[in-house]
């Protein structure tokens, strides 16, 4: 697993180079915005429970289907596993944010996930439409902190959003 830091090295030192102008730049970026990512890591952590479960009603609010019968999130384990899911996506996305790189997403949550949810019938448009809900109930909380710029969390969720929406073809 990787961050910003430890993925400019590897690149510099698979070409044998000191860090140029480039390099400096993003580090510079890195460290820039480093109090601002915790800052933001901090709010959602202290309200992760109560994001997830606000989410959660947003989305069945907007897609009753899923929990009616016949829904994949319909009986109350499959509505825990979907609530768990979301859970499992805002957690890694704090860890990204943190680590200002994708990697963590790719290595431990986008890998397989796609023919894990089609073997399970899970359908994948409605989850990123809950990963989105996510994201804008995050990036309310982290401005109420007093973060003027919050375009910097969008990151972890659209990346997701991408990854596992442009797979499902
Ligand atoms: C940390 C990385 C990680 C991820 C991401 C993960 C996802 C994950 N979600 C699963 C199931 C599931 N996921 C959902 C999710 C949903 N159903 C819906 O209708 C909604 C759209 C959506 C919620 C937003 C449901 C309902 C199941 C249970 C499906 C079943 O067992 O029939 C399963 C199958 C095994 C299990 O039930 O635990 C996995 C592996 N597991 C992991 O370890």
């Amino acid at each position: 697993m990787r961050d910003a830091v430890t993925s400019l090295i590897g690149t510099y030192d698979v070409a044998g180079r000191y860090f140029d102008r480039n390099a400096i730049d993003q580090l510079k970026s890195y460290f820039e915005t480093g109090t601002a990512r915790i800052q933001a890591a901090a709010a959602i952590n202290t309200n992760a429970a109560a994001i997830v479960k606000q989410a959660g009603s947003k989305l069945f609010e907007e897609l009753p289907e899923l929990i009616r019968p016949g829904g994949n999130a319909y009986t109350t384990r499959r509505y825990a596993a979907c609530l768990r899911d979301m859970d499992y996506y805002l957690r890694y996305a704090t860890y990204a944010l943190v680590a200002g790189s994708m990697d963590v997403l790719d290595e431990r949550v986008l890998q397989g996930l796609r023919e894990t949810y089609n073997s399970l019938g899970v359908p994948i448009g409605p989850t990123i439409q809950g990963i989105q809900l996510m994201k804008e109930i995050v990036k309310a909380r982290v401005a109420e902190t007093g973060i003027e710029n919050t375009a910097f969390v969008d990151e972890p969720f659209d990346y997701m959003t991408r990854e596992f929406g442009e797979r499902d073809i």
